[in-house]
């Protein structure tokens, strides 16, 4: 029985050098088990004269329980081990400092929608807005643009099967204001509108500003000195503008609308093609056949109307050569604006 210690020792050995619940279970196996290395011991009574035999086995079952202590006090402090361990592994450092937000932007065709409306609200211009699906009335015929007119065809109009249209312009929301009858009045209709039509400078969606100033005696000089003290705000510099006789169905007369190149400060360069002039829209005074579509006595009334598209706006004041950029969503071209 002397190498009962030196087994005990063993085992108390083994039972401190396992460092994982599996090892110590092994260890339990081996020395607890029921053909453990300890438990062997007490088939060994049967050799010993009967008066020994009960102090022997007190002796092994004393050891047996010395080793079974040592084992559930190491079985403890693995599995708390292992529970700080998930805990440490799981832990959030509610002090640490925040990574930041990717705050988002605004796109640069509503920055430059918004430049413009806040230009025209500060003289006096309110801003009204319509439906960019409309009817046939409302797009053309009022428009003094009847269902024969060449202007039709020019329009590249996405139609829906029940006749209603997508807007190609922004004017139908001036003939609905203009139905309301209250004038005079002083407004600008910027909005989304739908051409089937796309190429470097066409998108089959872009952005129109209309405006719409009817009172008595409203002139041609009146239009003319409200586009030039527009583009003189939104381009925040002293040029010049030039309106050039042109036609539409809905003005009499009309005119296109040019201002002094904002690159060669109308000397003449690329991106004028050397002219000095850039054209930026559209504008003549209301068509008496308009007004009377809206219900509006021409004889008293007059009124002049504009159109500019705001991409066009935005790409000379942003230095944007090609249309499409602001519609492909490429984060490399929002961000440069302050975007996305
Ligand atoms: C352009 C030309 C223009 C108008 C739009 C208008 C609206 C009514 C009556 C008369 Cl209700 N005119 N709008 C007039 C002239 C030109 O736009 O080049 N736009 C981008």
């Amino acid at each position: 029985m002397s190498d009962l210690a030196t087994l005990t020792q063993q085992a108390l050995d083994e039972v401190a050098a396992s460092t994982t619940l599996a090892a110590l279970g092994e260890v339990r196996v081996r020395w607890l088990g029921k053909k453990g290395l300890l438990t062997e011991q007490l088939k060994s009574l049967g050799a010993l004269p009967a008066a020994e035999r009960p102090a022997a086995g007190a002796k092994i079952n004393d050891a047996k329980q010395v080793v079974q202590a040592a084992i559930e006090a190491a079985e403890a402090k693995l599995v708390a081990a292992e529970v700080e361990a998930q805990l440490a592994a799981g832990r959030i450092d509610v002090t640490a400092t925040g990574r930041g937000e990717a705050r988002g932007g605004v796109h640069p065709v509503t920055r430059a929608r918004l430049r413009i409306e806040s230009i025209f609200r500060h003289s006096g211009f309110e801003i009204a807005t319509g439906p960019e699906i409309e009817d046939d009335f409302h797009n053309f015929e009022a428009l003094n643009i009847p269902a024969d007119h060449p202007a039709r065809a020019m329009h590249d109009t996405f139609y829906f099967p029940d006749g209603r249209l997508l807007r190609t312009h922004t004017s139908p929301v001036q003939i609905r204001e203009l139905r309301k009858g209250r004038l005079p009045l002083a407004m600008i209709m910027p909005g989304r509108v739908y051409r089937c039509d796309y190429d470097m400078t066409h998108s089959p969606m872009f952005h129109q500003v209309e405006g719409l100033v009817v009172n008595e005696n409203v002139s041609f000089a009146n239009l003319k000195a409200t586009l030039q003290g527009f583009l003189q705000a939104y381009f925040e510099r002293d040029l010049r503008t030039r309106l050039r006789p042109s036609y539409f169905p809905f003005t009499e007369p009309s005119a296109e609308v040019d201002m002094s190149c904002v690159f060669c400060n109308g000397e003449g360069c690329r991106v004028c093609k050397h002219t000095g002039w850039l054209e930026v829209g559209g504008c003549g005074m209301v068509h008496p056949n308009v007004f009377k579509a809206a219900g509006v006595d021409a004889e008293r009334w007059t009124g002049y109307a504009f159109g500019m598209g705001i991409e066009r706006l935005a790409m000379l004041r942003d230095g944007v050569s090609d249309l499409r950029l602001f519609f492909e969503s490429d984060l490399r071209f929002l961000r440069q604006f302050g975007a996305a």
